[in-house]
């Protein structure tokens, strides 16, 4: 049985950037939700026993969306709340920053393209950073998708599902990538999964 995980902050660490009132809801009851209703698609299936990054690959190729949608979900939660800590953002570690210098011209380049992809995903979903064949890439999924199953390895996720934001935001889904990426990126995090 999946649990939610804790984090590793306050629900009022992360404010005025993302609100109390965000957090209680978005971690409390979405994604409490996903993980209530993954429980119950994988109870006494031969998924039941698969560590999530299995399920999400079987699901997948199965075309079991219930599963899918629930297990990857819970899998890019996972992610999106260690990827923030309070007063975020900054510099970026220098093994990460030579990286992304490398892939991307400069880290300047790189932000654009993230919040460029967060702000043109149409509809929920989610942008990304990660390494493909050793090599960092930005892209974006709609709903659940993860690229996991892509062949890639995400090492940062941004979630820009409405409910990520509307309380905060309202409409204004740029501000919250910039908002995000200014001031809540726990670079050293997204560093350790290289
Ligand atoms: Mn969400």
């Amino acid at each position: 049985m999946f649990a939610l995980p804790k984090l590793d902050y306050s629900n009022s660490a992360l404010s005025p950037i993302m609100s109390e009132r965000t957090l209680d809801l978005h971690h409390g009851k979405h994604h409490q939700t996903y993980i209530t209703n993954l429980n119950n698609f994988i109870k006494g299936s031969d998924y039941e026993k698969l560590p999530l990054e299995d399920i999400i690959k079987k699901s997948s190729k199965e075309g079991k969306p219930g599963i899918f949608n629930n297990a990857s979900q819970h899998w890019n939660h996972n992610l999106f709340w260690k990827c923030m800590k309070p007063n975020g953002g900054g510099n970026i570690p220098s093994k990460l920053e030579a990286k992304i210098n490398n892939d991307f011209g400069n880290v300047e380049k790189f932000r654009e393209e993230f919040i460029n992809a967060g702000v043109t995903q149409f509809g929920s979903g989610w942008c990304w950073l990660s390494l493909k064949d050793e090599k960092l890439v930005v892209t974006k999924t709609s709903n659940a998708e993860n690229p996991l199953i892509q062949n890639m390895k995400p090492i940062l996720g941004c979630d820009v599902w409405e409910h990520s934001y509307y309380l905060d935001y309202k409409n204004k889904r740029p501000d919250y990538l910039e908002n995000f990426f200014d001031k809540l990126i726990n670079w050293e995090f997204v560093e350790s999964n290289l």
